[in-house]
Order: C-alpha cells, then structure tokens, then sequence
C-alpha cells in the first residue's frame, strides 16, 4: 500500500483528448516518482451508457452526466478538461470557483473574451488553486531539450523560428462536417487546433513572445456531409451537407518581441503529413530543428557547420530518465503522462505550473490577430495585451 496522497481527479470528456488523458493519469505514478497519488474518480459524459462504456475501458471509477455534477464532487480536486472549445471556458471558471485545480485543453477557449474569462477565474481561485492549460508538445523530451540550449546561449541571438503544422485528415471532401470543422464548437480551424499549438512551441523554445503577424487564411471545401453519431477524426458520414465554418489551413509570418522573424504553417490538407509538427530555429550561433514525425531525434547546428542528429533518450534528456533504456524511444502518449507529472508536482509544491491560462491567453490573442490579419487581406496587425 503506497502512504502517498491520493488525490481525485474528475475528467469531462472521453473522445481522443480523452483517452490520452486517461492513460497518461493511470501510468504517470508507475513511472514517476510523485508527491501525490492521483485516483482516477470520475468521468463526465453526456450519454450514460457510452459514458459507462467509456469509464469501464479507460479506468475511471465512476460516472456523471452533468459536468456540474463532478465539479461538485467531494472526491475531486482536480478537474481535467477534454472537451470541444466551446465549453471550456464554462467548465473551468466553475471547476476554479468551487476550489478544482483545472488542466484543461488546448486552446484554452473558443476567444479571447473566454480565455480573459478563464484568466480572471485563476487569479481569483482559492490560494494553492493550480491551473494549467496542456500545450502537450511542451513536454515532448527533445522540445524541452531545445529550449535547454535556447536557455544557455547555445543558439546566441535568435534570428528566425520556422514552424509547420501539417496533417491531411480532411483532404477528402467527403469526410463529414465533424465538431473541429465548426466555429460555434472548436472556434477555428487548423489555425485554433494546431497553429495553437506551434505558437506555443515558438514561444516556449525562444523564450519570446510573437507580437505582430500578418496572416492569411482558406477554407478548400466549404460543404461537407453531415457527420454521424459519432463525431471523432473518423465520424460516420451522412446523405446531407452543412457548411464549413472553420479555416482548412492558415499561413502567418511573424515577429517575435526578441527580434527574430518567425513563420507558421497549420493545415489539414498537406497530403501525406499525417502529424507533422516541425519547428526549425536559426540563431546567431547555431540552429535546432524538430519534426514529431521522428519525436525522438533533435538536430542541433553549431559553428557553422551542419545538423548534428541527437537521439534525445539519454537519462540527462527531460524525461527521458524515466522511461526505457537509451535508443529505445518514447510516442504520443507520453508528452501527456510528462504534463500530467508537471501538474502535479506543481499542485503538490504550491509551484505555478506552465503554461498557465495566462500563457494560453497570449497564444489565444495571436490567433486572433491572425483572423483580424486575414480578414484584412494579410495587412500586419499587432497582438493586443
Ligand atoms: C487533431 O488535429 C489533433 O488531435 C489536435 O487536436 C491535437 O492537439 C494534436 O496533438 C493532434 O491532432
């Protein structure tokens, strides 16, 4: 029997997000070391059966169909969010309310005004209320180690940051209308999903903060099938078809508040890129370059030379030490147990975990200068505080 703390989280939400979720709350305290030892309570969904179904199969204790219903459980303290953008905002500003440390999901919200929202619930929580928004690449080992070698000068003055998101899940325009397809549910498209997603990596690497862009953005096919039952990245389809309200794909140049011109890609109709999240960083002495397609490889420049291949599972690596033997590598999944880890230790500590809503605040408020951009013509605009 471990003496740890057990502590109870509570997850709304059981789709993708959801599953990865779980795995990573059932494997973090097999692998790491941690001050508290997280229960896997409860589990809300809105249909009882499929929410029954769900829980049995990820691990979770019991179930709710009223997220209300767990954000008032006695036996949560932490409230996990994996829903759609549009109840995010919602979701955390209670949880916070009634005392819940909050890790919800990228994006933080739908818009700024609901990112502000979710800001003002943290900063007025109860005090030792953690939150965090789960930016999940942030924990993948060679991503962290990157910013270790931004952190120590390795790279000198930072002059460009290169980022690409690329998937082609919806290149078929027969795949059906699902809920990332529609503005009131996921508040953008490829721009919200995964260009979130490199902004946040940029930032976090350089230690800088994008200040300016200009954008543009395009959405390829504007009807689409009704999607079925079940509204995941493989949806059943239907006879009838509704609009696209989402951009398929958004380009933006940038610049970052250290001086460095910065470019980023997100798009779901790179045929053949299947989960291509690249970053590539020129500095003043040397440059980096990722693509989670190889996720355990960094390649690293220095003095002027070429691209020097690190395998990133030594034990000195971040997080790597806790995982398998050196060469033998880490996938998707663990980038989640990482956050996980990182949050509680935070919510065990009294640390601040990152990044914060704040930080998913700035990110938000890029995306939406990127909007404002492309609704301009591409005309720079700057993101507002
Ligand atoms: C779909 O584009 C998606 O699942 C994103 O929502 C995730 O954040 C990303 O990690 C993988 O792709």
């Amino acid at each position: 029997m471990s003496d740890k703390t057990t502590i109870g989280v509570g997850m709304v939400g059981y789709a993708f997000m959801g599953r990865v979720h779980s795995q990573a709350w059932r494997s973090v305290g097999a692998f790491f070391d941690l001050p508290l030892a997280p229960r896997m309570a409860v589990l809300s969904g809105r249909s009882k059966e499929r929410t029954e179904a769900a829980a049995a199969q990820l691990g979770w204790d019991a179930v709710e169909t009223d997220w209300r219903e767990l954000v008032r459980r006695d036996d949560v303290q932490i409230v996990d969010i994996c829903t759609p953008g549009d109840s995010h905002a919602e979701i955390a500003v209670a949880a916070l309310a009634a005392g819940k440390h909050v890790i919800c999901e990228k994006p933080l919200a739908n818009t700024v005004a609901e990112a502000e929202a979710m800001v003002r619930a943290a900063a007025a929580a109860p005090p030792g209320v953690k939150s965090m928004v789960a930016f999940n690449y942030r924990r993948v080992p060679a991503i962290a180690l990157a910013r270790r070698y931004v952190e120590e000068g390795r790279l000198g003055e930072i002059r460009h940051v290169r980022a690409q998101y690329l998937q082609d899940w919806i290149v078929d325009p027969e795949f059906p209308l699902v809920w990332r397809l529609q503005k009131d549910k996921a508040g953008a498209g490829a721009l919200g999903d995964i260009g979130s997603h490199i902004v946040d990596a940029a930032e976090f690497i350089t230690g800088q903060h994008v200040v300016g862009v200009s954008g543009l953005t395009e959405t390829f096919i504007k009807q689409r099938p009704l999607a079925g039952e079940s509204a995941g990245l493989g949806a059943a389809r239907a006879e009838s078809t509704g609009e696209v309200t989402v951009d398929d794909a958004a380009l933006f140049i940038g610049r970052m508040s250290g001086g460095a011109l910065a470019s980023f890609e997100a798009t779901r109709f790179a045929t053949g890129r299947k989960n291509a999240m690249r970053i590539e960083i020129n500095g003043q002495l040397g440059s980096l370059a990722f693509d989670f397609e190889a996720m355990n490889e960094l390649w690293l420049c220095q003095g002027g030379g070429g691209f020097e291949r690190i395998l990133v599972t030594e034990p000195d690596h971040p997080y790597a030490g806790a995982w398998w033997p050196p060469g033998h590598g880490l996938g998707y999944e663990h980038t989640f147990t990482h956050e996980i880890k990182d949050f509680l230790e935070a919510v065990a500590t009294g640390a601040d975990p990152v990044p914060s809503f704040a930080d998913g605040l700035r990110v938000q408020r890029v995306l939406e200068a990127v909007e404002r951009s492309a609704a301009d013509g591409g005309r720079y605009t700057n993101v507002e505080d």
